[in-house]
Order: structure tokens, then sequence, then C-alpha cells
């Protein structure tokens, strides 16, 4: 039987219908909604007013409207709202996909629009659908293979976020009322009643499996997905079970930089001569002049130690590791910031290319005493791959912000 999807006897599942349809949709309802709120808050994150540095969104305008300065407490803070998004984007897969298979006849209705009101709403549901798919796509090809998108994955997801989250606040004002009258009266609900719904097929096939059935299929699906995704914000054994997880993987060797590395040193082009102690210099420029010192002369000031963890966009995390070095604020004293009231700072790298090779900190987070230009870690010099001869840890920011192979740092209002 060649039917075309456009004639109504074509989709004959059973399980079509306003129930299934309204489990999946109000299960979307919120954690769509704290993927969007914990999206935004990374956002603020990177710091994106410290431009043109930070900003891979330019001309966002009105977007940025709630911008804040990240805070530096408590210091897992990215660790845990990126560790969400993420680990909550991936597990919802399945009910997205599900959610869409549940109203997919709706797709090929005819005629495509019966008036202004309903071409109007298509084209929001044009919209939600297909912001859905790309925000969820881009978001897994970050995690995965972040080079798909050479430096644009930022205003793709920033600006497709606010595209599908205004079309799905529309779809939810319309239909949350109705789904949640479609629950609460689950077991009353008159068979005659769900006949009536144009999601129900006229002529549904032999059902294969019960829609509690499939519900729990979905549910098991999500369920893997989390199961195989959590471990990588974590570490030790729970970590290998991030199979799906990028970095899951990847062992980070063992020893007290046995942690997990992003970029290696050799992947940054990071050359062994220039992080020499003879070749290195750290070079710091603030409004008293510019001053440079050797590792020996860094090694003269003040060391402080932190437990700080990396926490990364992709939405990884290592626990909190020891780090030993000079604090950023005793750095901008050294320039003429020695009020207690240090400004922003523009950290430098001895990469040459590369995205990640410089970062602009805020002033609170130069301010905050645990936030150092790191030395050591876990009582060891660090190694190549985690940033030597030295980088910046800062509590609670996103790993992206903490500089390895530090050649020069800037201080001054950004
Ligand atoms: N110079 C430089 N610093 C960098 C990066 C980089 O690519 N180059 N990657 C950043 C990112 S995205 C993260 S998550 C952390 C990872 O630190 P780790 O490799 O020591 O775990 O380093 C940050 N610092
Ligand atoms: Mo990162």
């Amino acid at each position: 039987m060649t039917r075309s999807p456009f004639s109504p006897g074509f989709w004959r599942s059973p399980l079509r219908g306003p129930r299934f349809t309204s489990v999946l949709g109000l299960v979307l309802l919120v954690g769509i909604t704290v993927l969007f709120l914990t999206g935004l808050v990374s956002y603020a994150a990177y710091n994106p007013d410290l431009s043109p540095v930070n900003d891979k969104t330019p001309d966002k305008g009105l977007l940025g409207f709630y911008l804040f300065s990240w805070p530096t407490n408590p210091h897992w803070l990215y660790r845990l709202t990126q560790g969400i998004h993420v680990t909550l984007g991936i597990t919802l897969i399945p009910v997205l996909l599900a959610k869409l298979w549940s109203v997919v006849p709706r797709l090929f209705t005819l005629p495509p629009a019966r008036s202004l009101a309903h071409a109007l709403e298509r084209i929001s549901l044009l919209l939600l659908v297909g912001g859905g798919l790309f925000e969820f796509v881009t978001g897994v090809f970050n995690v995965q293979l972040e080079y798909v998108f050479p430096g644009s994955f930022y205003p793709l997801h920033f600006y497709g976020a606010w595209v599908f989250f205004t079309a799905f606040v529309a779809h939810a004002v319309l239909k949350t009322p109705m789904a949640w009258r479609n629950l609460r009266h689950l077991r009353h609900l008159r068979h005659s009643q769900e006949e009536r719904n144009d999601l129900v097929s006229q002529d549904p096939a032999e059902p294969t499996v019960s829609r509690r059935g499939a519900l729990w299929f979905v549910g098991g699906g999500s369920l893997l997905l989390f199961a195989t995704t959590v471990g990588q914000s974590f570490d030790g054994p729970l970590r290998r079970t991030a199979l799906l997880a990028p970095h899951g993987w990847a062992e980070p060797g063992s020893g007290p930089n046995g942690f997990q590395i992003n970029k290696t040193a050799a992947y940054a082009g990071i050359d062994a001569a220039e992080t020499s102690t003879e070749a290195w210099r750290l070079v710091v420029v603030g409004r008293a002049g510019t001053v440079r010192l050797s590792r020996a002369e860094l090694l003269q000031l003040p060391l402080h130690s932190a437990a700080l963890p990396i926490a990364c966009v992709e939405g990884w995390s290592t626990s909190d590791q020891w780090w030993r070095g000079v604090r950023l604020r005793d750095l901008a004293a050294l320039v003429g910031y020695d009020d207690g009231d240090p400004p922003d700072v523009f950290v430098e790298s001895l990469q040459r290319h590369g995205a990640f090779r410089r970062a602009a900190l805020r002033a609170n987070q130069v301010a905050d005493p645990r936030s150092l230009l790191a030395l050591f870690v876990n009582g060891e010099e660090l190694s190549p791959d985690h940033g030597h001869p030295a980088r910046v840890i800062v509590p609670a920011a996103p790993g992206v912000l903490n500089t390895k192979w530090v050649a020069r740092m800037t201080f001054g209002d950004l």
C-alpha cells in the first residue's frame, strides 16, 4: 500500500494520542526551561562583556540584557550549572525525539494553512521544531567534536536558543493547560473524547507495545544516555562510565598531574624551548609600567594554595585539585594596583593559534584570594599539558578562562 503521508490513513500507530504527547510535553516543559536558564548562565560565565576578547557573539544587543558579573562562589558553581546543562540536554534527546514522533502527522496536515491564525501557528511550530533540533544538534556536536564549528558554535547556539525559546514559550502558553488537563484526567478520559483528537488514528494498526511500555522505552533511553554521560563530571572509576563523553575514554595519566587535559601542549604548538627556565618570562603590564619576571623571581613572591576544579563548557569537570602559585591580585599590585582594588586583566598565552589562547577576567575574579597564576598542582610542577610553566586558575569560572602557558598579563579596565 503506497499511501502518502498527507493522507489521513497513513499514520496508524495506536500509541499516538493526547496522553502520550502530554506526558512528553510536560517533561520537556520543565527540562527545556532548565536548559535555557543554565545556558544563559553559561553565557554570562564567559564574561562576554569583556569584549572583544571573550565575546564570541558580537552584536548581541538587547539579548545581553541580563549579563552580570559571574561570581567566584561557590567555587564549583560552573561545574554544577554546566554539568546540568550538558547532561540534561543529552538525557532529553529521546524525549524530544519521541515528542516529535508523537505529533508528526500534524506536519502533513492539508491544507497547510486554513486561516491566517493557523498559518501563524504553523510558522511558530516551524521555529519550535527547527529551533529545537538545531539547538540539540549544535550542542551535541560541540560536546563531541568541537571543531565542526570553527569558532562559530557560540553565535549559532546563542541566537538559536533565543529563537527556539521564544517559540517554546508561545507553544507552552498555548498547550500546557490542555496537557495538564489530559494528565490529571488520565483515568477518566473517555475513549470517545480521545478519539476526537486529531493525533488519534482513525484506523489504528495492531499495537505492538502499550503506551505505558512506549513511555518506559523512552525513559529507558534517557536513563541510558544519562548513565553513560554523567560520569564526566567526576573523577576516578566514575569517569570511566562516561562512554559517550568525548574525553571519557582518554586516560589522563596518573600522578599529581593525572587529571583531564583538554588541549595538549603538542596540540597547542607549545615549544619546549620557549617554556624553559632560561627562556620563559612572564610579562605583567599595568598603569605603573611593565614588569618581567623569570620563574625564579615568581617563586620569590608569596605563594598560596587553593583547591579548585576545572569545569569545561563541554560539560566535563574534574574534582578539586590543589593549585599553588601567585595570587592574581598580588601580580596586579606589582604594576600599580596595590590599593586592594584590582582591575580586569587580559591574559595571553604562548600559543599562537587557537580559540582559547587568551581570555579576560573581571575585577571580582582578580580580587578573589583563590585566583592564582598557578605554578604547581597537587604538590608537583605543572605538566606541559596542564600549562607549564604557569596557568591561570579562577574559582567558579569556566575552564576556558583558565589560560595555560601564560606569557603576558595586562591589568586595567577592559
Ligand atoms: N592557552 C590555552 N589555554 C587553555 C586552553 C587552550 O586551548 N589554550 N583551553 C582552555 C579550556 S577550554 C579548558 S576546559 C581548560 C582545560 O584545562 P586542562 O587541560 O588543564 O584540564 O584549559 C583552558 N586553557
Ligand atoms: Mo573548555
